[in-house]
């Protein structure tokens, strides 16, 4: 049983189960307030993170992984973002396209620049999961797994690395 959930959460079945998910504009923003989970003033792929930890503690029966009592209430208040009464995957996946959706492709740490940072990002998680199909996404990785795939081919690898390459190389020639 274990293993089933770790192999849901896991970075390669995250990219291939990502769907489409649509909600209005006002509904992103109010989102995008209320899922600041570890509170430290922005929305990012920690936050994403912690869900995948709270899921993981519900499906287990587990309160051990997520250290902090106020982080889980938060969790618990605000994570079910598609109303469906529960907390789960489907989320994870609805927070993630909502962070997408105000964020541009490649920038795939969330910080408003695409950049040789987002560039390394991509290149290292692809060598990751091309040697470990079972890693484990992490906080680092959800920022990839929405917006790592440049080029929009449906995978993630060395070609979008160096595609973000090639934009920021470009973007800085140009000023
Ligand atoms: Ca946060
Ligand atoms: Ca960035
Ligand atoms: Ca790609």
């Amino acid at each position: 049983m274990k293993r089933r959930f770790l192999g849901i959460l896991t970075a390669a079945a995250m990219t291939l189960s990502a769907m489409p998910f649509t909600v209005s504009a006002e509904d992103t923003s109010s989102i995008a307030e209320s899922c600041d989970f570890n509170s430290d003033g922005k929305v990012d792929g920690e936050d994403i993170y912690l869900i995948t930890q709270r899921y993981l503690e519900i499906a287990t029966q587990r309160t051990d992984i997520i250290a902090d009592q106020s982080v889980r209430d938060k969790v618990d208040s605000n994570a079910d973002i598609d109303k469906d009464g529960y907390i789960d995957m489907n989320d994870v996946l609805a927070l993630g396209e909502i962070l997408a959706e105000s964020h541009s492709v490649g920038d795939v740490n969330f910080d408003g620049e695409v950049d040789a940072v987002d560039a390394s990002m991509v290149l290292t998680y692809y060598t990751l999961i091309s040697v470990d199909e079972e890693h484990m996404a992490t906080a680092d990785d959800y920022g990839i797994i929405f917006l790592g795939d440049y080029d929009k081919d449906g995978y993630i690898n060395a070609s979008d690395a160096s595609d973000i390459l090639c934009c920021y190389v470009s973007a800085s020639v140009d000023k």
